[in-house]
């Protein structure tokens, strides 16, 4: 009997089956990078899940600390984090793995096709501001550079985020709000760089940005996430960049 309604259900399901039985395992660095903005939309989405953070994230020589490729390698991925590991979904691309884990929260489920659209838009200028970022880290580009393109970002983000409200007009935060979170407030490498180049957004003069991040890290299961987070990841500041707040 069981035998037959699985094989009417067919490969797919049966996959979902297995994938919704176990908590999704979210490998990645013990800093925010491409990894807290997964962490937040499991908090936000009520979604329980396994944080796997790879700590100490580098090394005495500020890389990398090595063992990490081989999470990604035995799923023919390249070596890199982060990994998301659910049942027999394996998947890479931070935005890919966000995407995948608003979709099967429960808190998110009521989303519209539209809401999802500037989801995905928020979570993909994270994306981009993250490469832009870390560039300076990895000092593929020098302090000067950083200022003006971090300007033309946070102008845009500023234009397009709401008078009053979260950025989907729910009453709860959704992945929109939450990359505007990490954008504002997250330390490695979205405000580390600007620290280093002088170019760090403030309240005053981008007063939306703040008082979504805020509003949106004052949101219940994200404050209760960000209080318990075992290495305190959105803002883990390694290297010690970061003035005092
Ligand atoms: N496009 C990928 C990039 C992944 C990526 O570059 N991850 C970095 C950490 S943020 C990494 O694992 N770097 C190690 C390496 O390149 O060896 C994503 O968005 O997940």
């Amino acid at each position: 009997m069981m035998a037959r309604s699985f094989s009417r259900m067919g490969m797919s399901g049966m996959r979902q089956v297995r994938a919704m039985s176990s908590k999704p395992v979210l490998n990645y660095f013990s800093i925010c990078g491409r990894g807290e903005m997964s962490r937040l939309v499991c908090a936000a989405g009520e979604l329980p899940f396994e944080d796997k953070a790879w700590a100490p994230a580098f090394d005495e020589t500020g890389g990398w600390r090595q063992g990490y490729a081989a999470i990604g390698n035995a799923f023919g991925f390249p070596s890199v984090l982060p990994i998301l590991e659910h049942g027999d979904v394996k998947l890479f691309q931070s935005v890919a793995i966000e995407s995948y884990l608003a979709s099967i929260s429960p808190k998110f489920s009521g989303l519209t096709p539209a809401q999802k659209g500037v989801d995905l838009m928020f979570q993909s200028i994270r994306s981009d501001i993250n490469g832009t970022t870390e560039s300076l880290l990895f000092k593929k580009i020098e302090p000067g550079d950083l200022p003006p393109v971090m300007e033309k970002w946070y102008g845009i983000i500023e234009g397009l985020l709401p008078e009053s409200g979260f950025i989907n007009g729910l009453d709860f935060p959704t992945p929109a709000d939450l990359s505007v979170l990490v954008i504002a407030k997250g330390c490695m490498p979205f405000q580390a760089a600007p620290a280093i180049a002088g170019c760090s957004p403030t309240p005053k003069k981008y007063p939306k940005m703040f008082r979504v991040a805020t509003n949106a890290a004052a949101y219940p299961p994200v404050a209760s996430y960000l209080a318990a987070s075992e290495h305190q990841t959105l803002k883990a500041d390694p290297f010690g960049i970061m003035p005092p707040e």
